[in-house]
């Protein structure tokens, strides 16, 4: 028989939840007991796209709204072959942001609907788990002011959560809300066991294809 395949695993979430360190975390906690794990994030900013986007984020660089949209999508599918080679070698794949963030960021730019920024991540491969990491605008002013980057105000931000909500009414994607007020080994703690659920229940799946 086939060895067992490892989980897709994404971590999503507004700005200051913890997603970064949460997926670093996971990652260790996994490997520490034996089930290899590999953290990866999007934007990915080392490829020639990744460096467009990074430029972008950076304000070193203006792209129109649509391009810069679809560059954070070709960025997810450049790095497809690399993903599924991994998952059919066994390894587990921890993911800070993935094609849900790419929806709620585009989308709450005016004059773009949901549906349009979903279509170029239609068919990548489907998450076994997304956690999305819940904190509240109040809570996420408690851990100190934005950065400079691009997106990083609270205005943004407020509308970036209402494009999250409405992605998350998606019965088709299993999604978990972590409450990310807790402080970092709570969250570390749910974040395991979802995870180990998804795990053992993706070793007898195929892999899925998203929001086809
Ligand atoms: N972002 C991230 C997008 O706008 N679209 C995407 O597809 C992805 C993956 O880029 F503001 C935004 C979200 C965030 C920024 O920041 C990346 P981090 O700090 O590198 O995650
Ligand atoms: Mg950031």
């Amino acid at each position: 028989m086939a060895s067992k395949r490892g989980a897709l695993i994404v971590l999503e979430g507004v700005d200051k939840a913890g997603k970064t360190t949460q997926c670093k975390r996971l990652v260790q906690a996994l490997q520490q007991s034996g089930r290899p794990a590999e953290v990866m994030r999007f934007p990915d900013r080392t490829t020639t796209i990744g460096q467009l986007i990074s430029s972008y984020l950076e304000k070193k660089s203006d792209l129109e709204d649509h391009t810069v949209h679809l560059l954070f999508s070709a960025n997810r599918w450049e790095l497809v072959p690399t993903m599924k080679k991994k998952l059919e070698q066994g390894i587990t794949l921890v993911v800070d942001r993935y094609a849900f963030s790419g929806v709620a960021f585009t989308s709450a730019k005016p004059g773009f609907c949901l549906d349009w920024c979903m279509k170029p991540d239609v068919g990548l491969p489907k998450p076994d788990l997304v956690m999305f990491l819940k904190l509240s605008p109040a809570d996420a002013a408690l851990r100190g002011q934005f950065g400079e980057e691009r997106y990083e105000t609270s205005a943004f931000q407020k509308v970036v959560q209402q494009r999250f909500d409405e992605l998350m009414k998606d019965t088709s994607v299993n999604w978990q809300v972590i409450d990310a007020s807790q402080n970092i080994d709570g969250v570390h703690n749910n974040i395991m066991d979802h995870s180990l659920n998804a795990i053992n229940t993706a070793q007898n799946l195929p892999l899925g294809e998203l929001w086809k």
